[in-house]
């Protein structure tokens, strides 16, 4: 990809991680849904956007990161209990969503909101809403669950992420309690 410049650009988001165990605890949950429709986010892609930044120019990259080395973060880990399965009807996605964000959680991406005000490449950002993507191409009603949503996703970093080709790959991340 290149822009009118031909600078090579990257599609970056910030997110918080879900951990390896967690992946996997979310991917048995889902697949006891047995959904037959939409397509299943690889459990490895599992993640909580914090904000989409869009096609970036690679050599805008390293002030990216130094704009969020700079912003407050909350001093201390983040808890986000994802205890509702949603359908987003106009995305297309089913998602896990936590019925209450934490306020710590709202004031970091607003932060970061600020922080990359100078980066953006579209127009405002969406209405931040919390959420985990289970499934794309969704086109059906909320599934019943046997065993009700609740989990804990823990955070004590965000983290850069390009996206490319459907997979994630981490650039950089920064510690949610300062050193
Ligand atoms: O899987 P989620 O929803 O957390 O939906 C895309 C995905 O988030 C979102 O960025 C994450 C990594 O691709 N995304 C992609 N294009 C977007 C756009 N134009 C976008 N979010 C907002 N605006």
């Amino acid at each position: 990809m290149s822009d009118e410049s031909h600078e090579p650009l990257k599609r970056l988001f910030f997110a918080l991680d879900c951990a390896p165990a967690q992946r996997r605890a979310i991917a048995q949950w889902r697949s006891a849904l047995q959904l037959r429709n939409g397509r299943p986010v690889p459990a490895e892609n599992f993640h909580l956007t914090l904000m989409f930044l869009g096609a970036v120019g690679v050599a805008q990259i390293a002030e990216i990161c130094t704009a969020a080395a700079n912003i407050r973060t909350p001093g201390v880990p983040l808890t986000v209990l994802l205890d509702r399965l949603d359908v987003w009807r106009r995305a297309g996605v089913l998602v896990l969503a936590p019925e209450q964000a934490p306020p710590q959680l709202l004031r970091l991406v607003y932060g970061l909101e600020q922080a990359m005000l100078p980066f953006r490449t579209e127009d405002a950002p969406k209405e931040f809403r919390p959420h985990l993507t289970l499934m794309r191409d969704y086109r059906a009603p909320v599934p019943e669950a046997a065993t009700p949503a609740e989990f804990f996703l823990r955070a004590d970093r965000f983290t850069l992420f390009e996206s490319h080709k459907g997979r994630y790959r981490a650039l950089a991340e920064w510690p949610l309690v300062s050193a």
